[in-house]
């Protein structure tokens, strides 16, 4: 395996699954302290009570870089997330969506926390957990204003969905699955667009804070660096 700076996420008390433990991981998850695609798969690890050792790259092709020889060998589009899983031969699985369907299909079985039994409710977690938006690093006026409807018609769709009678606030099947953390970080960095969640959707942003205090959440987010609110700035209220 390369040899990047890791940083240890141990937990009190230890967890030991699959005969691994915090002090000896069975993951290695490349992420970034702000990507939120490498929070998901870390919020997922911890849900499922998977133990992982988080290494934090950096954008660019500098020291603990994406875009190094090192990590291309990881994942060769040179981006972030990426797991090793050390119970699994080292298999090495890239892309946001591959990984936490992955670490369900294997891990959560037969307990089902954020996964499902039958093909058909599998459907329905898949639906929602591959909506994804994305980023971009220049300013396109054009395409930042069409992102922004966007986002904002999403989350409206999101809205009605946790309003759907017998949803108990989460997005499919009436109860938490991997489909809601594939959202849940992407929501928490929409203020930078000048979207106040907490304003214009109130059940998403019940959903979001419900999220937020789940301890397996909480110790995947660990480390994450996103922008808060300033008091007065933006938004209706
Ligand atoms: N579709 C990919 C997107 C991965 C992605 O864009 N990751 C960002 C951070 S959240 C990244 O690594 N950006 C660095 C770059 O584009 O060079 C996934 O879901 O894993």
């Amino acid at each position: 395996m390369p040899n990047f700076e890791s940083e240890s996420r141990s937990t009190t008390p230890a967890v030991t699954v699959n005969g691994f433990s915090d002090d000896n991981p069975q993951f290695t998850l490349y992420a970034h302290h702000t990507g939120p695609n490498g929070f998901k798969v870390a919020e997922v690890l911890s849900e499922l009570s998977l133990t992982y050792c988080f290494i934090q790259l950096e954008f660019g092709s500098g020291k603990n870089g994406m875009k190094t020889p090192d990590y291309e060998r990881i994942n060769p589009n040179g981006r972030i997330p990426a797991i090793v899983d050390h119970g699994n031969n080292d298999l090495i699985i890239w892309e946001s969506g591959a990984i936490i369907l992955y670490l369900v299909k294997k891990y959560d079985t037969p307990g089902y926390r954020l996964w499902a039994e039958s093909v058909e409710d599998q459907s329905k977690i898949e639906t929602w957990a591959m909506w994804f938006l994305h980023y971009h690093s220049e300013i396109v006026p054009s395409a930042q204003e069409r992102y922004i409807a966007e986002t904002r018609r999403v989350l409206a769709i999101v809205e009605k969905q946790l309003l759907q009678p017998g949803s108990n606030g989460w997005l499919v099947l009436g109860r938490i699955t991997v489909a809601d953390i594939a959202f849940l970080h992407w929501y928490l960095h929409t203020h930078r667009v000048g979207i106040y969640i907490e304003d214009e959707y109130p059940t998403v942003w019940g959903w979001i804070e419900k999220m937020k205090k789940r301890p397996g959440v909480q110790k995947g987010m660990k480390g994450a660096r996103f922008p808060v609110r300033e008091a007065g700035e933006g938004g209706t209220s």
